[in-house]
């Protein structure tokens, strides 16, 4: 039988690593994003839908025969609290809620680290299901996501997976990055992990590739049946000093006033 999986935000850097290591036989993948996010060759096991995550008869189309949503649409950095609360917290419930009236059984959201940014760095691997400390109104977005899954799971049995991810990139750029990267192959196992894993229920999860200077516990990951191959350590001799901010905070420069949001 194949499986429909949609991807929201399909055209940003997670949607774009995801999209071409998502791929398979038996599979479809639905790419939304509110640009539409061009097809790397024309591939029947390809879905294109340009819409809003806030658009919420769009998302109900877009949900339509879907087994799995991979929430990653909404602003990925600090915004105003204007655009973060209708672009992430509102998007974020039109997704749940779509996927709910759709009879989708599995959302996976991507969380990240900034729900829990002004945690003090733990100065090893920070614990799952760390309490939310919020370090930017993007952080708040995070834990409100994290809470909507909760509520969406517990009031109407929705499966959903918040996928806390640190630094998704090519390589680590700094050195914070030597313990908060997850490589674009580890972030697709990861993500098949989240769709594969029998039982999800709710979980929270780190997401960040097996590195030897790991900031986040991979314990709960694993359970889900995570196997991580990359480590950022081969990069340590090519990346930028660590600050004073990334020593001190999980969530490094976010915390820095430099990033106060306009109001
Ligand atoms: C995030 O959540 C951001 O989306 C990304 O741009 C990075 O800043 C990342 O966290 C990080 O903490 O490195």
């Amino acid at each position: 039988m194949t499986e429909r999986v949609l991807l929201t935000g399909a055209g940003g850097v997670v949607g774009t690593f995801l999209r071409t290591r998502l791929a398979r036989d038996g599979r479809v993948l639905r790419l939304l994003d509110r640009v539409t996010p061009p097809p790397a060759e024309a591939d029947e096991r390809v879905e294109l839908v340009t819409a809003s995550v806030t658009d919420r008869a769009a998302m109900r189309a877009a949900c339509a025969e879907v087994d799995v949503v991979i929430h990653l649409g909404g602003l990925s950095r600090e915004a105003a609290w204007d655009d973060i609360l209708e672009t992430n917290i509102n998007g974020t419930y039109c997704v749940l809620e779509a996927a709910r009236q759709a009879g989708v059984g599995r959302v996976i959201f991507a969380s990240s680290n900034h729900a829990v940014g002004f945690h003090r760095n733990y100065g090893g691997p920070a614990p799952d299901y760390l309490f939310p400390q919020p370090d930017t109104y993007y952080g708040v977005s995070k834990v409100a996501g994290e809470a909507l899954g909760s509520l969406y799971h517990d009031r109407y049995g929705l499966a959903v997976l918040c996928v806390r991810i640190g630094t998704c990139a090519e390589r680590p750029r700094t050195e914070r990055q030597l313990g908060t990267w997850l490589s674009p192959g580890d972030c697709a196992r990861l993500m098949e992990a989240a769709i594969a894993v029998p039982r999800p229920g709710f979980r929270v999860v780190w997401g960040a590739s097996a590195n030897t200077r790991g900031r986040y516990s991979l314990a709960e990951a694993r359970a889900m049946g995570y196997r991580p191959q990359d480590d950022a350590e081969v990069y340590a001799g090519e990346v930028t000093p660590i600050d004073e901010l990334d020593r001190t905070y999980l969530g490094g420069e976010f915390c820095s006033h430099d990033l106060d949001a306009p109001s």
